[in-house]
């Protein structure tokens, strides 16, 4: 009843047990994945789980596989053999599926009993990503902190963190503090996607030490956290803190409503200059090797107003203003590379050409996946149809966010990572994996983000882990034990009989 599917579970005779006098034992090498095992363990034992303590012993140790892959016996004793850290994380991550339910819970419980088992595994894809969008509604710190345990619990590897966009900017820059001191604010928010002001005050941002907090917690995690600073559109905190930023001259409120917002950056030096500093600290911060700099949903009207985005159109010897966006992206993916990091863009940064080692994720269906991969580019399909979260997860009229087409538990399940049009062709390689993305417009609070992720996550990891086989019925079995786990966890998912009470 494992979530996602192992490549191999088979029983075995015997069985283990999990008391206050279980002990572990680890290679010093998965030391660290040992001390989280013990601190996820010891609450509900009761035992400090320390070598030669007693009875049963878990035993991590390194053996000839990939580093993402493991090999877990159950007997007398349990026995994880990894490739690595992070295999040895999934490792301990399955064992403790293979627990009760029960287990799942903060606080005393126990003996647990393990019935043999032997389990083999390693991921299909190495990027599992999960986008959340703190920009548009906050999420505190402990809420991002939880989300990352709930992705571990998933064995997802990559936190793609939207950071900033019209509504609020969230990371603080030394530099430039008005981007959070004006920036992370709003006076109210819209209701719906065209709905009315809800008159109340929104915002927040993560200091510098919150953000260095989230990334080592998510890094004991073998999480990744790829940060966003979504440019040169979705800009508009950013220039209500700085208005020299933008093309009107005047001041701009941070934005309120929802959708494509027109207000976008210049093209000066001065603000390429302001943006590099600002990534100078994110690097300081994320010490991802990919650095996200956006590039969707610019519109291009300000620039066309603009004599100084004429003039710098004219003196770069540029076609439009299409090949304007495409100089600025490039200009962050010179710094990026520079600086031994990777631009990751939204599929948009194809548009006007594009930096060779630039990763796209391509959103828009699957369009840009095909040809950003055809032309060379490493690829992250993040294609909304299949995958944003925000959509509603059925077509009933009480489903809290009314947004985009319905998309099912089944239809998350049913995507496959490699666009079609790209089987069997050698550039579907470029496929590093996918994101699903949590979007925060409508999704006011952390306990809406459980209610619009789970259970789909559960079936978006089935995608990006197990093999590409689908077996709806087989994973509608390994979900009912699955929601056992989220419950003890305090999950507010939704029930597979609709919306919950409070929606
Ligand atoms: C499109 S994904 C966006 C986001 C929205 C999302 C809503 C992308 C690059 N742009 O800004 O939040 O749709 O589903």
């Amino acid at each position: 009843m494992i979530v996602p599917k192992p490549v191999k579970h088979e029983s075995r005779p015997g069985s283990f047990v999990l008391d206050g006098r279980t002990s572990l034992t680890a290679d010093p090498a998965l030391g660290e994945v040992a001390a989280w095992l013990r601190g996820e363990l010891a609450p509900v034992t009761g035992g400090e789980l320390l070598p030669g303590a007693g009875s049963g012993t878990i035993s991590l140790a390194l053996g000839d596989l990939p580093p993402e892959a493991y090999r877990l016996s159950v007997g007398p004793d349990v026995e994880i053999v990894a490739g690595g850290p992070a295999g040895a994380f999934y490792g301990a991550q399955t064992l403790r599926q293979l627990l009760p339910a029960a287990a799942y819970r903060k606080g005393p419980g126990g003996p647990f009993t393990v019935p043999g088992a032997y389990v083999e595994d390693a991921p299909r894809f190495g990027w599992r990503g999960v986008i959340l969008d703190v920009a548009r509604h906050f999420l505190t710190k402990h809420e991002v902190l939880r989300f990352i345990d709930l992705m571990a619990l998933h064995k997802l590897n990559v936190l793609h963190f939207h950071l900033t966009d019209d509504q609020g900017w969230r990371v603080e820059i030394r530099r430039h503090p008005r981007l959070t001191e004006v920036g992370a604010w709003r006076t109210e928010s819209q209701t719906g996607w065209n709905g009315a002001m809800d008159g109340r005050p929104h915002g927040g941002f993560y200091t510098q030490d919150d953000l260095r907090e989230i990334v080592a917690y998510a890094a004991r995690r073998h999480i990744t956290v790829v940060p966003e600073i979504d440019l040169p559109g979705h800009t508009q905190a950013a220039i209500a803190a700085y208005p020299e930023l933008g093309n009107l001259g005047t001041p701009l409120e941070v934005r309120t409503g929802w959708g494509v917002g027109v207000n976008v950056l210049n093209v000066e030096d001065a603000t390429v200059a302001f943006f590099q500093d600002v990534l100078d600290e994110v690097l300081e911060l994320f010490p991802s090797p990919y650095v996200c700099v956006g590039g969707d949903e610019c519109p291009k009207d300000q620039w066309k107003a603009s004599p100084a985005a004429q003039s710098r159109i004219a003196e770069l010897g540029l076609r439009d203003e299409e090949e304007l966006q495409s100089w600025f992206i490039r200009q962050f993916g010179t710094f990026l590379a520079a600086r031994g990091r990777r631009l990751v863009g939204w599929d948009e940064i194809l548009e006007g050409g594009l930096a060779p080692g630039a990763v796209v994720a391509s959103w828009r269906g699957e369009l840009g996946a095909v040809a950003a991969a055809r032309r060379g580019h490493d690829v992250i399909n993040c294609s909304n149809t299949s995958l944003y979260l925000d959509y509603r997860q059925g077509p009933g009229e009480d489903e809290p966010v009314p947004f985009g087409t319905v998309l099912t538990l089944e239809d998350v399940y049913a995507f496959e990572p490699i666009p079609a049009e790209l089987r069997g062709d050698p550039a579907a390689a470029r496929v590093l994996g996918a994101q699903c993305g949590v979007w925060t417009e409508l999704i006011d609070s952390g306990r809406r983000v459980d209610y619009m992720a789970f259970p789909r996550l559960a079936a978006f990891a089935e995608t990006v882990w197990s093999s590409e086989e689908r077996d709806l019925a087989g994973f509608r079995t390994r979900l009912d034990a699955h929601l056992r786990r989220l419950d003890a966890l305090g999950v507010e998912y939704r029930r597979a009989d609709g919306p919950l009470p409070w929606q």
